[in-house]
């Protein structure tokens, strides 16, 4: 169990207490504890183990101590379960939803019986919510679309955490002997943002000791299926994994099936068709002769056609691409060589200048920029003027202290409503990078929003602008804003659009960044690191932007600094 699976469980605790209306300093003390949780550094479950008094870890108190070691040694929390008889099992589901709090399904559930989405969803369509705390059809008809957006979203994982599982179950089974590949294909091969299952293909000449140490997987809820050559599990946050072993001989058309997209699939056997040949996950056949299926390279030469990485495998273009030799040359991690948008203890971020600047330098790069928030965004103790110009002297300092990495003075200065930054021109002139980004009324009209940033970024000190949609991935909506125009702007001034690298971000996402490269504007790709580790999420920014389409020119954080300070340089 770590840390964040633990911090889960407070927070469930304040959810339901909240819902329950109890006493908020309670509610409060389970909440910070969850930060606390979540944002310290040693694995408490290790700690437990040494027998270590967890009460001195300051936030942590006497009972939360105790059933955060319940939690360690048990995997359950008796206090919890007994918190969830005294509530309708629907109800904390209703927390899922965008812009529901506890008070909200508090209030539902009081004053007009919810128990359920699928209840919220008939008391929002037949008006039964009207003049509840001043709630009319627009109210409704939002309640309506975040109960949609939510069932589009049900059953997916971020990438990140399908990524996680993926290497834990690898590992695990890697440890077995005969065991020749083991490949997540589907759409975490593809690198989508979201993935429905795991499929893992292997290579395995005796299937049944692997099958049986698939099913014995620790984090398995349930096995689905337990067969010679398929197995699936069910994972206990309800992600399913497929596992399935086959011969070499096989093993690349299985790949190239398995790893999609399903659109893909379709126009690689309409393809084949043509050539008057099959496609099936066993190989490519010229009538009952097998002439691939090996390895993809092979399967793909078959029908004529160079290798296609799995992010571009969606049927946008690539097989015509592919077949006039016109396939980009995808931007790769290796690329990298700098990141410029991540947060010190200064604002919201948990580590130093220092310390951040010697693991971007482990991770090879040669410069980063320090960008602490503004004043605007207070909860992430955003800095004035005055407090920005002396960080800026702190973080020339810490380039002086610490060798090979060049640490460039940057902000993320808040846009304003109306258009205007959040700092002074004289201060932003002191920074060599100047990210720009919204964080705050998200609900303003597609035009008005359009506006606003259009405004913030045509002030000549922004550089950058900074995850561009706001939408955080299952969680929130992107701002309606017309970003075509927004990017239109951004080519003609210079100014770079970010790939947020976090996988609760991925913004600009795929499409909009191939847009974006396509209408002549340069990307960046940062990190948005509020922490040394997060330096490391790098990797899901490179995925958006490789199914993007693009190369390592179109992205500046490759370039060399010179070239990258000159092109920060608005002319
Ligand atoms: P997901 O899991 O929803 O994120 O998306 P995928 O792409 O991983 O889809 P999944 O797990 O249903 O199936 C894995 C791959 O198997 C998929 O990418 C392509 C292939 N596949 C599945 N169903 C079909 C099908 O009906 N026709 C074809 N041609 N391929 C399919
Ligand atoms: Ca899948
Ligand atoms: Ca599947």
């Amino acid at each position: 169990m770590n840390n964040q699976e633990i911090a889960r469980f407070l927070t469930e605790i304040a959810d339901l207490l909240d819902i329950k209306g109890e006493n908020p300093f309670r509610i409060r003390s389970y909440r910070n504890g969850a930060r606390t949780v979540n944002n310290l550094a040693e694995d408490l479950t290790g700690m437990v183990g040494e027998g270590k008094n967890l009460t001195e870890i300051p936030g942590i108190g006497g009972s939360l101590a105790e059933k955060i070691r319940e939690i360690v040694e048990t995997g359950k929390l008796k206090f919890l379960d007994d918190l969830k008889k005294q509530l309708p099992p629907g109800l904390p589901e209703l927390l899922k939803l965008q812009g529901i709090g506890p008070k909200k399904v508090k209030l539902f559930y009081e004053k007009a019986g919810v128990d359920s989405i699928e209840s919220l969803a008939r008391a929002a369509e037949s008006g039964k919510l009207h003049g509840l705390d001043r709630m009319g059809e627009k109210t409704e008809a939002k309640i309506l679309r975040a109960i949609e957006n939510y069932r589009k979203g049900a059953g997916r994982f971020r990438i990140d955490i399908g990524f996680t599982y993926a290497e834990s179950i690898t590992n695990y089974l890697n440890t077995l002997t005969g065991l020749k590949e083991l490949i997540p294909a589907g759409s975490l091969r593809r690198r989508q943002e979201t993935i429905g299952d795991l499929d893992i293909l292997a290579i395995c000449h005796d299937p049944a000791p692997l099958m049986d140490q698939f099913t014995a997987y620790d984090k398995a809820e349930d096995i689905l299926a337990h067969g010679s050559t398929k197995s699936s599990l069910l994972l206990k946050e309800g992600l399913q994994v497929d596992l399935r072993a086959m011969d070499s001989r096989e093993f690349g058309s299985a790949l190239l099936y398995f790893t999609g997209s399903k659109a893909h699939n379709i126009a690689l056997r309409k393809r084949a068709k043509a050539m008057g040949l099959k496609v099936s996950e066993y190989g490519i056949f010229r009538a009952d002769d097998a002439i691939a299926g090996k390895t993809e390279e092979d399967c793909y030469r078959a029908l004529g056609l160079p290798w296609i990485p799995p992010e571009l495998r969606e049927n946008r273009g690539e097989i015509e691409a592919a077949e006039k030799g016109e396939l980009p040359r995808l931007v790769d991690l290796k690329d990298i060589r700098g990141d410029c948008h991540m947060h010190t203890t200064a604002s919201d971020g948990k580590n130093s200048i220092e310390d951040m600047a010697r693991a971007a330098r482990e991770l090879g790069y040669q410069y980063i920029a320090i960008t602490e928030h503004s004043q605007a965004v207070r909860i992430a103790g955003g800095l004035n003027d005055k407090e920005l110009i002396r960080h800026l002297h702190r973080i020339e300092e810490a380039d002086r202290k610490v060798e090979g990495i060049r640490i460039l003075r940057g902000v993320e200065v808040d846009i304003r409503g109306d258009g205007t930054l959040d700092l002074k021109d004289e201060t932003l002139k002191e920074c060599d990078v100047v990210i720009a980004a919204i964080h705050s009324r998200f609900n303003l009209p597609e035009k008005e929003m359009t506006k606003r940033i259009i405004r913030g970024i045509k002030n000549r000190q922004v550089n950058i602008l900074a995850h561009p949609t706001g939408r955080l991935i299952l969680e929130r909506e992107p701002y309606r804003v017309d970003l075509k125009e927004v990017i239109k702007v951004a080519a003609g001034e210079g100014v770079i659009m970010e790939i947020n690298a976090n996988p609760r971000r991925l913004d600009l996402n795929d499409i909009h960044s191939r847009m974006a490269k396509d209408m002549g504007a340069k990307l960046i790709i940062n990190s948005d690191a509020h922490s040394i580790d997060q330096l490391r999420l790098m990797k899901y920014g490179i995925f958006t932007a490789r199914r993007g389409w693009l190369e390592q020119k179109d992205v500046i954080n490759t370039y060399p600094l010179k070239k990258l300070l000159a092109i920060l340089k608005r002319t």
